[in-house]
């Protein structure tokens, strides 16, 4: 184990709480009493998953080509960087999860951060959408959540769209789960997480939404704005509620 490339970064005790939590209820360890196991979110691989669907499906929101670049070229870039990070920092996958290395990312290098992140937004982000629909909308427990924390779906998108849009350059704009059980809309820089202890916005991610300009520009060019608003057309919202049910 190395530790000359390993940073020293603060992190606060709520930081360092709540991602400790968020690591242990998505391994199951010391929370299983509140959980149902069968439906617990599953853990996210340390290699890059099947995408599960074809390049085209997202077609006209994401077009095809920047499907294809994104995974096979962008996301496949962090999987194979993480391999490189966890063999040479002494992390055996066997023994720590990608979410509870997350958690303890502060103890990590640069490029440990860069990658786990990146890894597993993109592997979450990929599972958060579907076919285009123009109905697609929440339903059951999750709908019911949203309306009692965001007053409506209309709010709830509002406030969404609105982080997704003002996260300045490179980032994510996240619907995640506290410890409270309250839902929360936030961002992150870069590929850092809600799951990260050096994250100043914390919680276990139900949906993942890249605003990188890879994700949109060869359709949408600097219209972020237009990007997001179609986005919501292809929210599988049937991985996002099974997620909350898992938790709650
Ligand atoms: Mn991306």
């Amino acid at each position: 184990m190395k530790d000359s490339g390993r940073r020293a970064f603060i992190v606060s005790a709520s930081q360092a709480g709540v991602a400790a939590w968020a690591a242990s209820v998505l391994s199951g360890v010391s929370c299983s009493t509140r959980l149902r196991p069968h439906r617990q979110p599953a853990f996210t691989p340390y290699v890059q998953s099947p995408l599960p669907y074809s390049f085209n499906t997202l077609d006209p929101v994401i077009d095809a080509t920047t499907m294809e670049l994104h995974y096979t070229g962008h996301a496949a870039t962090y999987a194979s960087n993480l391999a490189q990070a966890i063999q040479a920092e002494g992390v055996n996958p066997q023994q720590t999860g990608l979410e509870q290395l997350l958690s303890h990312i502060s103890g990590y290098s640069e490029k440990m951060r860069t990658n786990a992140g990146g890894h597993y937004n993109h592997e979450l982000f990929w599972q958060c959408m579907s076919t285009p629909s123009d109905s697609a909308m929440p339903a059951g427990m999750l709908k019911k959540a949203i309306e009692t924390d965001f007053n409506s779906f209309a709010a709830f998108r509002n406030e969404l769209s609105e982080a997704a849009k003002s996260c300045f350059g490179s980032g994510w704009a996240w619907l995640v789960l506290s410890m409270d059980k309250k839902l929360h809309i936030g961002t992150t820089p870069n590929e850092d997480n809600p799951l990260m202890d050096i994250s100043a916005f914390n919680g276990i991610p139900l949906l993942a939404l890249d605003v990188w300009e890879h994700a949109y520009y060869l359709n949408y060019q600097h219209r972020r704005a237009d990007y997001i608003t179609q986005w919501w057309k292809v929210i599988n919202w049937n991985f996002v509620a099974q997620r909350y049910e898992a938790l709650v």
